[in-house]
């Protein structure tokens, strides 16, 4: 595994509800039908510009399946958001949701900022979602984050959950608001080292 720089947000949700295909939609413009379940963890690197700066993002894939939870936990430590996944095709994997949030929130601490995404809209109805429409705007309002129903096969609203994860995080981040003073200072950390980096210093 490689060294880890820049800010983390690692991808979470049950296994099979589609985090490793969102991130290949969202990364590489593809879509697999056959995509097999994660075993070994990896990330995506993405750089955006924040106010005149560069700034590394590393999104970490995780995998959902029970048997490598305990392995998952470690790859929380130090996100600064995340991305939770479940299947509108399979709306118990919503509730797993909820435990998902709380052991995020255990590992990282209560502000951590994360989105959620409703995956795999293409196999059912727009329609299908409504009479489970109000649980999910409760919950998300209780957590005061945002929601939206994506396919990783379509493309629907992938770029748009990416948008939203990345505003928030850069926002938070720069407020040092984020996981208390540490994050924070990883933000600047990052700063400082593509500073050093465009002055072709190390
Ligand atoms: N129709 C449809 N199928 C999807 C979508 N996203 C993923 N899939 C399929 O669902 C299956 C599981 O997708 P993965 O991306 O491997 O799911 P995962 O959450 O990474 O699974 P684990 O690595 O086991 O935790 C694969 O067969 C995908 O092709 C989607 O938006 N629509
Ligand atoms: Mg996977």
């Amino acid at each position: 595994m490689s060294e880890e720089k820049g800010l983390k947000i690692v991808i979470l949700g049950e296994g099979r509800v589609g985090k490793t295909s969102i991130l290949a939609k969202y990364f590489k413009n593809k879509f697999n039908e056959g995509e097999k379940s994660t075993i070994n963890p990896s990330f995506y690197k993405k750089k955006v510009n924040h106010q005149g700066k560069e700034i590394e993002l590393n999104f970490w894939d995780t995998a959902g399946q029970e048997q490598f939870n305990a392995i998952t936990t470690i790859y929380y430590q130090n996100a600064v958001g995340a991305l939770i996944v479940y299947d509108v095709s399979i709306f118990e994997t919503f509730n797993k949701v909820k435990s998902w949030v709380k052991t995020l929130q255990e590992a990282v601490g209560k502000d951590i900022l994360f989105v959620i995404a409703g995956n795999k809209v293409d196999l059912v109805g727009k329609n299908a979602m409504e009479e489970n429409k109000s649980e999910i705007e409760n919950y998300c309002n209780s957590q005061k984050c945002k929601h939206f129903f994506t396919s990783a096969k379509t493309g629907y609203q992938i770029e748009e959950v990416f948008d939203s994860l990345i505003k928030s995080v850069l926002s938070k981040a720069k407020s040092g608001n984020i996981g208390g003073q540490r994050r924070g200072k990883r933000l600047e950390l990052a700063e400082q080292k593509e500073e050093k980096k465009k002055k072709g210093c190390c």
